[in-house]
């Protein structure tokens, strides 16, 4: 059994979203801040004691103004993830908006909120202040993408949801990485990773291969 499902990943600038997506992919942590413009579109292959389930994963860039492309690339989504940084109270308070952004288009999906950073000592949000995934019914997990602390964790939980079955697990391969991530699609310098610099007529043409 082989299933696709396609996940949104929004939120502030360089809260850790390209990096989170690589350090799973390919176990590497990426240290310098390269901005992503308009969105990343990842293929993630996980072994799961239900089969093979391939995640199309689009990481969508911080700071992109625009904003009229988003729903576009929301569309079709299964699940999402929002990721603020626990370092910075700005992050925290645009989850309102992202949230909303993807509701828009997304209306009735899993969603994901993803404190990241947590390693650093200094965190300026408390995880006693975090309460908005209440309020919108999203699951909360607190990981540090730097130190690899709870990163698949929010993966398990969409897979969970969407396929409804709350026992499903990833199984570790030997040629994979500890949660079961294929190395099969190659990592993310090959044609699985795309980087839409042009806007709609450059993902016009990524779609149609
Ligand atoms: N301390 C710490 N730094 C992190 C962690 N995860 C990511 N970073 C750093 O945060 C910076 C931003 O990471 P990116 O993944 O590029 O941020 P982004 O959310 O993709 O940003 P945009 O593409 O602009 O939307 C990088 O310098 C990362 O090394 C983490 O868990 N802990
Ligand atoms: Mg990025």
């Amino acid at each position: 059994m082989s299933i696709e499902i396609k996940i949104v990943i929004i939120g502030d600038f360089c809260v850790g979203k390209s990096a989170f997506l690589k350090r799973i992919l390919t176990g590497d942590y990426e240290k310098r801040y390269i901005p992503t413009i308009g969105a990343e579109v990842y293929k993630i292959s996980f072994w799961t004691n239900r089969g093979n389930i391939d995640f199309c994963v689009w990481v969508m860039a911080g700071q992109d103004k625009l904003s009229f492309l988003s729903e576009k690339y929301y569309a079709g989504a299964q699940g999402g993830m929002i990721m603020f940084d626990v370092t910075s109270k700005m992050t925290y308070k645009d989850v309102d908006k992202w949230y909303r952004d993807l509701i828009r288009v997304c209306e009735n999906i899993p969603i994901v909120l993803i404190g990241n950073k947590v390693d650093v000592k200094d965190r300026k949000v408390d995880t006693e202040m975090i309460s908005c995934h209440r309020r919108y019914n999203m699951q909360y997990f607190e990981v540090s993408v730097k130190y690899k602390f709870q990163i698949e964790k929010p993966f398990l939980w969409v897979c969970r949801k969407i396929l409804g079955d709350p026992f499903l697990s990833f199984i570790s391969q030997v040629d994979g990485n500890d949660f079961g991530v294929q190395r099969c699609f190659g990592g993310i310098r090959d044609m699985n990773f795309f980087n839409f610099q042009n806007g709609i007529d450059r993902e016009q043409e990524i779609m149609k291969r």
